[in-house]
C-alpha cells in the first residue's frame, strides 16, 4: 500500500515536473535586461537544432558581422554548426528598408526565429536580446546537453535615449587594452553605445601625441600609488576604437582640461602658469602692473603626482603656446576617432580665475568644431557661453544643467549620487569612495533622468552615462566588482522606458544574469539587495 502511494506520488510529481518545462520556457518570463518595450508570449516553442542555421536578408559588412556574431555565440555550448548564409536558416537576420533606427524586432514561432531593424545596430540589439532569451548555459563555452528553447511569441523593443554611455577613467590607473576589450564586450551585451575614454588627468597622459612625444613619456609613466603606468599607441587606440564600432559602440575620447592636467604640466614647462619663479626672481610692477614677461619667465615643470586630491592644477589660460598645444592634440586624437564627440573635460578648475575658466573653454569648442567635432563636457562648462551642439555632461549642479539648457544645449545625465560607478556600495564595500553616496544597486536603478536635475526635462536629455573613475581602482577584478551588477542597472535606466522599469522585476532577471556572469567567470558584487 504504502509503496503503490509512493509510486503514484512520484508519477504525479514527474508530470507536473515535466508540465513546468513549457512555463519556464514562456517568452515574457526570459531574463532580459535591459527590459524590451514590449514582450508577447504565445503557445509552444522554437528549439534550437543540429540543423539550425542563420539566414541573412539584406546586405552589407555589418549585416554578416551580426550573423558571425550570433553563430559563434551560439556554437561552443550547443555544438552545433550554425551555418551563416543567405539562402535559408531557421534563425533569420533581416535588414530591412526604411530610415535607420535602433529599433528591432523579433518574432518566434516553432518553426523559424526572426530578427528585423532597419539598422545592423538594430540587429545586433536583437541579437543581444536572442541571446538572453536561451537557457543562461548558452554562456558555457564548452558543450552543454540540454534543449535549446525560447519561447513562442513577439518582442518590439527601442530605446528611450540615444546616448547610453560607460565611461572608464583609464588616467588614475591605467587600464590595459585587453581589458577594455573586455569591457566593451559587456557593454554590447547590455546595448550601450557610447564608451567615453578620459584619456589624461594630474596623475597620467594615456594616449600617445606625435607632436608632444613627452607627455606619455613623462606623463604617462606612473599612475595613483606611483605603481608602473602606460599609455595606449595611436596603434592601440585605433585598435579599441575598431573593436568599440564592430559591437556599434563609438568612442569618446577625453583630455580633461584645463584643471586635472598635472601630468601635462610635468611634462612640459612652458605650459604651466608662470608662477614658479626661480629663487630670487620676482615679478616686477610697472606702471603699477605686474609685468607679465618676467611672470612667464622659466615656468618650471610640475611634479609628478600619485595622490588623489582633486582641483590643484591649471594651464595657462593666457599664453598662445597652450592653445598650439590643445589644438595638436585635438587634431591628432581627432584624426583617429569617427565618432562625433570630442570631450573637453572642463571640471573641478579649481586654481583657474573664472573669467580666464570661461575664456579657455569657448576657444577650446572652436578648435573643436574647426576639427569636424561637438564638444562635450562636464557641467561646469554651461558657465561658458556654449557653441551649438556641445553637450553638457552633468554630474553635480542642477544650475549648471539649466544654464546649458537654456543655452539650448542637452544634457548627458551621469549624476554621482547614482551613476558613478566608483561609489562605494555601503561603508563596508573594499574599493570606491563614497563623497557623493553610497550607491546600493536600488539607488543605480531606481532613479528616472528625466525628473532627476531640477528644471530639466526628457527633451533636454540626450542620454545616460555611468562613469568608472579609478583612483581606488586597479585590473579587471576591480573594474567588475565595481561595475557589475550596477551597469546593468543603469543600461536599463538608459534603454528602457520609466513605465517599463520594476525593481521587483529587475531583481528576478538580474539574478539570471549573475549566472551568466559566473560562467562568463566576471567577479561581480553579490548584492544583498538580491537573493542571488
Ligand atoms: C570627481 S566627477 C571628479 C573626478 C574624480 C571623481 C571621483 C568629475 C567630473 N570629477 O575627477 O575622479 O570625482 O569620484
Amino acid at each position: 500500500m504504502k509503496n503503490s502511494f509512493l509510486t503514484l506520488f512520484a508519477i504525479v510529481a514527474l508530470t507536473l515536473n515535466s508540465c513546468q518545462t513549457p512555463s519556464t520556457t514562456k517568452l515574457d518570463e526570459a531574463s532580459i535586461i535591459p527590459i524590451p518595450s514590449s514582450i508577447s508570449s504565445s503557445s509552444g516553442v522554437f528549439k534550437l537544432g543540429k540543423a539550425s542555421s542563420i539566414q541573412l536578408i539584406g546586405s552589407g559588412e555589418d549585416l554578416s558581422r551580426v550573423g558571425n556574431f550570433l553563430a559563434e555565440k551560439l556554437r561552443p555550448a550547443t555544438g552545433f554548426d550554425i551555418p551563416v548564409s543567405t539562402e535559408s536558416g531557421d534563425l533569420v537576420i533581416e535588414l530591412i528598408s526604411g530610415e535607420a533606427t535602433e529599433k528591432y524586432s523579433i518574432d518566434i514561432t516553432s518553426e523559424q526565429v526572426k530578427i528585423s531593424s532597419t539598422s545592423a545596430a538594430g540587429l545586433f540589439y536583437g541579437m543581444q536580446t536572442l541571446v538572453k532569451s536561451l537557457p543562461v548555459a548558452i554562456e558555457n563555452l564548452s558543450l552543454v546537453e540540454m534543449d535549446w528553447i525560447i519561447g513562442n511569441g513577439t518582442i518590439e523593443d527601442e530605446p528611450e535615449f540615444s546616448y547610453r554611455g560607460a565611461m572608464l577613467d583609464v588616467a588614475r590607473h591605467f587600464i590595459s587594452v585587453e581589458d577594455v576589450k573586455h569591457y566593451i564586450d559587456q557593454m554590447g551585451t547590455l546595448k550601450l553605445n557610447y564608451l567615453h575614454l578620459h584619456l589624461s588627468d594630474d596623475q597620467g597622459w594615456r594616449i600617445e601625441i606625435k607632436s608632444w612625444p613627452k607627455l606619455t613619456e613623462i606623463g604617462g609613466k606612473t599612475e595613483v600609488g606611483g605603481t608602473e603606468g602606460g599609455f595606449y599607441t595611436q596603434g592601440e587606440y585605433t585598435e579599441l576604437v575598431n573593436y568599440a564600432a564592430d559591437r556599434f559602440i563609438t568612442v569618446v575620447p577625453e583630455i580633461d582640461m584645463p584643471g586635472h592636467t598635472n601630468a601635462a604640466l610635468a611634462a612640459y614647462a612652458e605650459l604651466n602658469p608662470g608662477v614658479n619663479l626661480p629663487d630670487g626672481d620676482f615679478a616686477t610692477l610697472t606702471d603699477g602692473k605686474i609685468d607679465f614677461n618676467i611672470l612667464d619667465r622659466n615656468p618650471q615643470p610640475a611634479e609628478i603626482y600619485t595622490g588623489i586630491e582633486v582641483g590643484f592644477s591649471t594651464f595657462a589660460t593666457n599664453k598662445e603656446i597652450t592653445y598650439t598645444f590643445v589644438e595638436d592634440v585635438i587634431r591628432e586624437i581627432v584624426e583617429l576617432t569617427p565618432g562625433p564627440y570630442f570631450h573637453i573635460g572642463g571640471d573641478e578648475s579649481l586654481v583657474t580665475d573664472k573669467d580666464d575658466y570661461i575664456y579657455f573653454i569657448e576657444r577650446v569648442q572652436e578648435i573643436v568644431t574647426k576639427y569636424g567635432k561637438k564638444s562635450i563636457g562636464w557641467d561646469e562648462i554651461a558657465t561658458a557661453k556654449l557653441s551649438l551642439g556641445t553637450v553638457a555632461q552633468f554630474w553635480a549642479k542642477d544650475e549648471n544643467a539649466k544654464l546649458a539648457k537654456e543655452q539650448g544645449n542637452q544634457i548627458l545625465m551621469s549624476p554621482a549620487k547614482r551613476a558613478y560607478l566608483d561609489m562605494q556600495y555601503d561603508s563596508t564595500s573594499r574599493l570606491g569612495l563614497h563623497w557623493a553616496a553610497y550607491i546600493e544597486l536600488d539607488d543605480a536603478y531606481n532613479w528616472d533622468p528625466a525628473t532627476y536635475a531640477d528644471g530639466i526635462n526628457k527633451s533636454d536629455i540626450l542620454g545616460v552615462e555611468a562613469p568608472l573613475w579609478t583612483e581606488t581602482i586597479d585590473g579587471r577584478a576591480d573594474i567588475e566588482y565595481m561595475a557589475f551588477p550596477r551597469l546593468a542597472a543603469l543600461a536599463e535606466v538608459a534603454w528602457s522606458s520609466n513605465e517599463r522599469r520594476d525593481w521587483e522585476d529587475f531583481q528576478r532577471r538580474i539574478i539570471q544574469q549573475g549566472k551568466r556572469w559566473d560562467i562568463n567567470e566576471i567577479g561581480f558584487y553579490r548584492s544583498p539587495k538580491v537573493k542571488w
